[in-house]
């Protein structure tokens, strides 16, 4: 597997002089200054490639080339979005990048309810909240039908008992400070999707009202529908595809299940061989995202990784434990349900020159002083790298590599 890293560009605190010294092989990054919708210029493109391998690195892989909402829910504008689309991937294919991941979450990318869950040893990490998540969704963002859908939800528990969220969130609104409700709309809303080149920005003054605009595109559009979008986006692209050699991966959702009524299309086997199918081209292919799919109990992510390894274009390897009340906390890179020492082992097998980063890492030994990104840490990721590099130098003396 190649060794890649995501990078936020120049304004990034994490300098490519320093990932070359760690190891990495090449770059996953995007034009982060292009705002949505519009198409990403060949010079643009051209610069930051020159100023990647003037560290001796590739720009290994597209994170993301967003596809804007109007494709998604299948506005009167979307066939002039798609054409945008192409332009950006035929200008991409022009300076030599091929891999393009992107997602089909509407409205919200990956969420999580705390950035900074303290581990017993001192570091944090990302923790999904069943209770303050509802919360969110009944008392801040006021959704019509949340309250409802909530005391109809099955209990998230493995055992499928004991847990009762819509209770769970109403305890939490008797004693729920006005700190901490603005806490977790920094979390949910803008700390977690202000730097993927989504929907929302640090600087969105109102940011629920803008939420609650972004959910009103949705009414209507059902699980059906939404795949029937994808599969009209996918469709569309596939000539360009086929064409310049462009490799699309989708990134499954995150967490791997439907949130705010909304409809969620790749969080299972089901889906994915859905969408695998709906499409059948080589080109339409996955991210195989291990920490995203093993926070739903209902994946095997090694058997997902027997079976999908061949439609991958982009592995992200991270882990996470589902805990005894359902909640999700991500674990670190050798442990969890992900058992990435085995989907390593896949990978370095059946696909070995597929480009891999490590995903999400801890927070770790002064990294919360310096600001990063929200899951991008630099010792935390770095540590994890520094452990699958260990599995993969294992792995390969095993094949006799
Ligand atoms: C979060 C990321 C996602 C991912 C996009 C891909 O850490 O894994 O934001 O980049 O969903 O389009």
């Amino acid at each position: 597997m190649e060794r890649t890293w995501r990078w936020f560009g120049k304004k990034d605190k994490i300098t490519l002089a320093q990932l070359r010294q760690i190891g990495v092989e090449g770059i996953v990054t995007a034009l982060h200054d292009v705002p949505l919708g519009q198409v990403w210029s060949r010079e643009k493109i051209h610069e930051l490639r020159e100023y990647i391998e003037s560290y001796g690195m590739r720009w290994s892989v597209v994170e993301s080339l967003p596809v804007v909402e109007t494709i998604k829910y299948g506005g009167p504008d979307r066939d002039q979005q798609i054409e945008v689309y192409k332009q950006s991937l035929s200008n991409l294919a022009a300076e030599g990048i091929h891999t393009i991941c992107y997602n089909f979450m509407p409205v919200l990318d990956w969420a999580r309810t705390d950035l900074l869950h303290q581990n017993p040893n001192g570091s944090t990490n990302l923790y999904f909240n069943y209770a303050e998540f509802a919360y969110f969704d009944i008392y801040i963002l006021q959704r019509p039908g949340a309250r409802q859908e909530w005391s109809l939800a099955p209990s998230p528990s493995p055992t499928g008992e004991g847990r009762n969220i819509l209770a769970e969130a109403d305890a939490l609104a008797k004693t729920m400070t006005p700190e901490q409700e603005h806490k977790l709309v920094e979390n949910i809303i803008i700390k977690t999707q202000g730097f993927v080149s989504g929907n929302f920005s640090e600087n969105d003054k109102e940011p629920i009202e803008k939420f609650r605009r972004f959910l009103e595109l949705y009414k209507g559009i059902d699980k059906q529908q939404l795949r029937q979008n994808m599969k009209y986006f996918l469709e569309a692209i596939m000539p360009t595809c086929d064409e310049f050699g462009m490799d699309m991966c989708v990134h499954p959702d995150d967490p791997p299940m439907p949130l705010f009524g909304l409809p969620r299309i790749v969080t299972c086997d089901t889906d994915i061989e859905w969408f695998l199918n709906a499409v059948p081209n080589p080109h339409n292919g996955l991210t195989f995202c291990c920490g995203s799919l093993s926070a739903g109990r209902h994946n095997d992510v090694p058997a997902l990784a027997r079976k999908y390894c061949r439609r991958t274009h982009f592995v992200h390897l991270r882990s996470t434990d589902v805990l005894p009340n359902g909640d999700f906390v991500e674990a670190d890179h050798l442990h969890g349900r992900a058992n990435l020492i085995e989907v390593v082992r896949i990978f370095e097998r059946e696909h070995p020159d597929v480009p891999m980063r490590v995903d999400h890492g801890r927070t770790m030994l002064g990294d919360s002083a310096r600001g990063y990104n929200a899951g991008y840490s630099f010792h935390g990721r770095m540590m994890g790298l520094a452990q699958i590099d260990g599995v993969i130098a294992t792995v390969r003396n095993e094949l006799g590599r």
